[in-house]
């Protein structure tokens, strides 16, 4: 942590909220903020990071300011299972995103192949069909990205660009069925209320094969963590597409398109793409033969209650506490090591949310001798799926998911 030797971006007047609009310059330091740190330091070359308070959130370690884009710093996994709402990480490609949205006259337009088009507010919504709540974790592709090497471009994040949350709405499937699927509805498309400064820019349009939008998961979802979503996160209406990475989590959804056939606009058949290979890996540098739109979230583990450099007592046995996830196989096992990885115990698994949301798992760890101790953390889904002990490579960046080891010292 270096907290003295760089202005603060709220110093230097970044932004401050009123009544929930968005002020992106000539703000002032509140008392509140005061008592919170400037900025911390991400464990890679040029991982210095402001930590900046935007509307509805705590202050979170900003990436670019337009479009906001904010991480959450890792001690908020040791000290909740659900991110807070105002801990969530915030991820926009365009810098004109909307800071209010009129309930009055925000509308889902539902178009394209289907019987019938809809215009529905809100409350139309929410009348569709009873409300259903998924605990599911919400994960950027590029999660991660910033501690790839060899480095790649794209935002450079460490591991807070995910969240678990409760989401509620209703079934998108609900939605399609109220208009009425045409015959050789193919793709559906998910459009918000953000856009490209630019014209010519593409617009951030996500698709779904219709399959998978109907398969009564997908979600619209109104609230996380039993509240209005906050602004950034998506208000008032967001797609949740349980165990896919966030890319497809479209926020502040304005208009859903039936398609006869595969969307090609730019997010879908340029951007977010992987090796077409088991491994989605590629050697460092290289370029894929081929490749594909990204899917499921693979399997990962993270130790929260102990960070980087923490202090440990020798002789004393202590409870080390972890989350571990994937895309919704659901995660069957847990190991740990204090050796950097020669010698492996089995971890505790917590309790069970769904498979689409952290699982806390924990285990002790008695250091026996001083000194330094690499302590690393597997899982494991029901399909037997894990984690490489190598980074695997390719070139967005996307998917990092090799086991972790978390360095402390005992003392
Ligand atoms: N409207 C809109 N929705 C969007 C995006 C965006 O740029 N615009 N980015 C997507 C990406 S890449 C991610 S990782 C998630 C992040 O969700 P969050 O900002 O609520 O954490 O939002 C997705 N939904
Ligand atoms: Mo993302």
């Amino acid at each position: 942590m270096s907290e003295n030797d760089q202005p603060s971006a709220a110093r230097r007047g970044v932004l401050r909220t009123l009544a929930g609009a968005t002020v992106w310059a000539g703000a002032a330091r509140t008392a509140w903020a005061d008592r919170q740190p400037d900025a911390l330091d991400l464990p890679f070359k040029n991982g210095h990071r402001d930590l900046v308070a935007f509307p509805q959130k705590r202050p979170l370690i900003l990436l670019t300011n337009r479009p906001p884009q904010l991480e959450t710093p890792f001690s908020v996994f040791r000290e909740n299972l659900f991110t807070p709402n105002d801990a969530f990480f915030v991820r926009y490609h365009w810098s004109e995103v909307p800071t209010q949205v009129d309930l009055q006259t925000y509308r889902l337009r539902v178009s394209g192949k289907v019987e019938r088009p809809l215009e529905l507010s809100l409350a139309q919504i929410r009348q569709l069909a009873d409300p259903v709540t998924l605990a599911a974790v919400n994960q950027c592709s590029g999660n991660s990205r910033g501690l790839l090497t060899p480095r790649v471009n794209g935002g450079q994040l460490s591991n807070g660009a995910m969240g678990n949350a409760r989401w509620t709405g209703v079934p998108l499937r609900k939605v399609l069925e109220a208009a009425g699927l045409q015959a050789g509805a193919v793709q559906v498309t998910f459009d918000g209320l953000d856009h490209p400064p630019l014209k010519n820019s593409p617009d951030f349009i996500k698709a779904l094969d219709v399959d998978h939008a109907m398969d009564g998961e997908v979600m619209l979802a109104w609230a996380m963590n039993g509240e209005d979503l906050p602004m950034l996160n998506g208000y008032p209406l967001r797609l949740v597409v349980p165990g896919y990475y966030g890319t497809y989590w479209v926020k502040h959804l304005s208009a859903i398109e039936v398609l006869d056939r595969p969307f090609d606009g730019f997010w879908m058949s340029h951007a977010y793409r992987l090796p077409d290979d088991a491994c989605r890996c590629v050697a460092p540098g290289a370029a894929p033969a081929s490749t594909r739109p990204i899917g499921r979230f693979n399997v990962r583990s993270f130790i929260t209650s102990l960070l980087d450099g923490d202090r440990v007592r020798v002789g004393h046995a202590q409870q080390v506490r972890g989350i571990a996830f994937d895309g919704g196989e659901g995660i069957t096992e847990v190991a740990f090591s204090a050796d950097g990885g020669r010698v492996w115990q089995e971890a505790r698994l917590g309790k069970d949310y769904g498979r689409y949301a952290f699982r806390e798992w924990t285990t002790v760890f008695k250091p026996t001798r001083p000194g330094p101790y690499a302590l690393r953390v597997r899982a494991v889904n029901r399909i037997g799926q894990s984690q490489p002990m190598e980074d695997l490579w390719n070139p967005g960046g996307y998917m990092r998911n090799v086991v972790e080891t978390t360095h402390v010292v005992a003392v």
